[in-house]
């Protein structure tokens, strides 16, 4: 076990400042430090949504800016502080936003999920969301109304923690405190790094042609590092060079020999293969959505970071947010490993790692330690079966004293990775989720008060966590959110709601019911949760305490990581299963979701009713605000 010792409160001004000896150490942190007993602050944002025609790709289309910029705005806060986010739609149409990962504690209503916790947003109404920080780090904002998302809808979070707070800092640094300097100044003030997917079709017309061909249809046009990119079509030969094993078997079973010129699985394996025996009509999908590939030149992402002479090493931080509709994907820079210290905004013990796996929603923070000028590439490619698709952007070194900078070197960095998202040597390290562990650590009770068997299913050409797809916002309780409903009355639909006490302990355990089936990011709203175990084959127990009388290797009671989002292991052959367990703090109504657009738009979701004994009162402004 780690000593929590080692772990370290940042210092005072005072002490800082005596300290700084040369030009150099202008890099210790020398801007003016919070007191200890910071006071908590309001901050006022403003957003104004508008559909309008962008190229973040270079391929221009009508999406969704926020205050006229794409990716949105950054929203900085202290963590404790009092938020206020004025969201003003200017868009044709109804929108709302949710805040990914926010608690929202004692402030259900600010969530943002339509029929749930609020009412649409209409065209040309704005909607006042308020939130209390209550968690440091690295979080996001993003449109939470049909496929907005996919349209662009999104924008990063950042909570920089109370200054007296216990970091994991001291276990990268090792003792030695120009370096523990360095470290803390870097993680002070994190690059914001947001991987996305993007379409040039908009989220309305790919929902149009998923009802009419009664096929989900999942291939994407270009990856993009903080809204930059390009359509880059691949050969033929270098797609063919990439394909894995299982993607080797859905082409063999379809009768088809490649991936499309896009390097999406043709729309044979989703008919005949992903689909079989559904009634598809795929003559109204144009060719661009999978087959035909046109080039852009569009831009790249480059961060410039200035390394001083006499600096012989630069440490640097970024947020890496995931906020892909569709796409895992691993993300890595050349000759440049990470150390990964906090996931959805929570330090964890630091893993050091070549290269991290990203799913919808994740957001990872990394140090990164620089010693040699130059430019190394930053890549994120997708491992997703359905599309081969990836960006590079640049992680530019330079001197800022120009007369000693060496002649830049037209040198280029060697990968960790592929296009593909695979490791080139045995030598790369991926981030391991399962032997991720809080810091400081976190116990959590050894048996929960209640579990929920929650089996992920295909329905028709719908997706569904329980039972029962869940109705897109507009078609749900009619029109009355479910937070404004009295959470003691009984309610309409039991296939999509859970209801639990306050203070209880709940496991939650999903369970794959249709094979195959790939993994699904789930993500729930109002707190995080702990992946308590996983396995394979049926989870034939009606609890997590007889299933470790049979399994106790599936599990961990000890450290399990801690996230807001937890994807489901795949199933190829076989069921799999996964176990998360969390307490009812937050009494409210939250949405439990797969954050895959597609699934999410095909019913993938469900309510929970946490702490229904304890519901906060809806204020009335909220009550009436549309
Ligand atoms: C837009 O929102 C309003 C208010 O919530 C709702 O009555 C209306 O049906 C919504 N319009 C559409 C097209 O969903
Ligand atoms: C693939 O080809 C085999 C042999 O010709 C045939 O039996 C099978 O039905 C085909 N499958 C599909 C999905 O076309
Ligand atoms: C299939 O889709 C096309 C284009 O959307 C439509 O014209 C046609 O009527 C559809 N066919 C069937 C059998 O539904
Ligand atoms: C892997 O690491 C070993 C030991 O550090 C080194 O000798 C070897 O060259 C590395 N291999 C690759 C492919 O990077
Ligand atoms: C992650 O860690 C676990 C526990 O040590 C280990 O069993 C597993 O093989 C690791 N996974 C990878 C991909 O290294
Ligand atoms: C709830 O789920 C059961 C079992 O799958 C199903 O028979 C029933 O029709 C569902 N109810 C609703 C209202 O969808
Ligand atoms: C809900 O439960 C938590 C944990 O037991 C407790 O701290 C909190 O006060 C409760 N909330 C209400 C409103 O009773
Ligand atoms: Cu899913």
């Amino acid at each position: 076990m780690h000593n929590p010792l080692m772990g370290t409160a940042r210092m005072g001004q005072i002490v800082l400042t005596a300290l700084l000896s040369s030009s150099c150490f202008a890099s210790v942190p020398s801007g003016p430090l919070s007191p200890i007993q910071s006071r908590h602050h309001s901050k006022h944002f403003e957003l104004t949504l508008t559909w309008q025609t962008h190229a973040p790709d270079g391929f221009a289309r009508e999406m969704i800016l926020t205050n006229g910029q794409f990716p949105g705005p950054l929203l900085e806060m202290d963590e404790g502080d009092e938020v206020v986010v004025v969201v003003h739609n200017k868009m044709p149409f109804n929108t709302t936003l949710h805040f990914h990962g926010i608690e929202q504690h004692l402030t259900p209503w600010s969530d943002g999920v339509p029929g749930v916790t609020q009412r649409q947003i209409q065209p040309s109404r704005s909607f006042t969301y308020k939130w209390t920080a209550t968690n440091y780090g690295s979080y996001w904002y993003h449109a939470h109304h049909r496929g907005q998302l996919d349209d662009g809808m999104y924008g990063p979070i950042l909570i920089h923690p109370k200054k007296q707070l216990l970091s994991p800092f001291g276990l990268i640094a090792k003792g030695d405190q120009k370096t523990l300097w360095a470290i803390e100044k870097a993680a002070a003030n994190p690059k914001q790094v947001l991987l996305s997917d993007f379409r040039h079709f908009t989220s309305e017309e790919v929902q149009e042609l998923t009802v009419a061909s009664n096929l989900e249809l999942p291939c994407y046009d270009s990856v993009l590092i903080n809204g930059k990119g390009n359509v880059d079509c691949w050969s033929a030969e270098k797609l063919a060079s990439l394909v894995r094993p299982d993607q080797a078997f859905l082409l063999q079973a379809a009768n088809v020999t490649s991936m499309t010129a896009k390097g999406c699985l043709p729309l044979k394996v989703l008919t005949t293969v992903l689909s079989p025996g559904a009634p598809t009509n795929v003559s109204g999908i144009p060719p661009e959505l999978f087959d035909v590939c046109t080039p852009t030149t569009g831009s790249k992402e480059i961060i410039t970071i200035e390394k001083k002479s006499c600096e012989k090493v630069k440490w640097v931080a970024l947020d890496l947010v995931a906020t892909f509709g569709l796409l895992t994907a691993t993300f890595s820079i050349d000759e440049t490993p990470m150390y990964v210290y906090a996931v959805d905004g929570e330090y964890i013990e630091p893993q050091l790692v070549q290269a991290i796996s990203l799913t919808n929603g994740d957001r990872f923070s990394v140090l990164v330690r620089l010693t040699t000028l130059g430019d190394y590439t930053m890549r994120v490619a997708s491992t997703a079966a359905i599309q081969f698709l990836a960006a590079h952007g640049t992680l530019s070194v330079k001197s800022p004293d120009t007369k000693n900078s060496p002649p830049t070197s037209p040198r280029e960095s060697i990968p960790y990775i592929n296009d593909g998202g695979d490791p080139l040597s045995p030598n790369v390290t991926f981030f391991n989720q399962t032997v991720q562990k809080p810091f400081p650590p976190e116990p959590i009770p050894q048996k929960a008060d209640k579990t929920y068997k929650l089996h992920l299913r295909l329905v028709g050409p719908g997706w569904a966590v329980n039972e029962t797809p869940f109705p897109l916002s507009e078609d749900n309780n009619m029109g009355q959110p479910t937070l404004f409903q009295p959470p003691l009355a009984g309610i309409d639909n039991k296939n999509l709601t859970i209801t639990t006490e306050n203070g209880t302990w709940v496991d939650l355990v999903f369970i794959t019911a249709t094979i195959p089936m790939p993994a699904h990011p789930i993500h729930k709203h109002g707190n995080k949760m702990r992946m308590i175990g996983f396995g394979g084959g049926d989870f034939k127990w009606d609890s997590v305490d007889e299933a470790i009388k049979d399994v106790p290797e599936n599990f961990n009671l000890v450290d399990p990581p801690k996230r807001d989002g937890f994807a489901t292991p795949q199933a190829v052959t076989g069921p799999t299963w996964m176990a998360v367990r969390y307490q009812v703090t937050n009494p409210g109504a939250w949405l439990l979701h797969c954050h895959i657009q597609s699934h999410f738009l095909l019913g993938m979701s469900m309510v929970i009713r946490d702490g229904v004994d304890a519901w906060p009162v809806v204020p009335g402004e909220y009550l009436a605000m549309a």
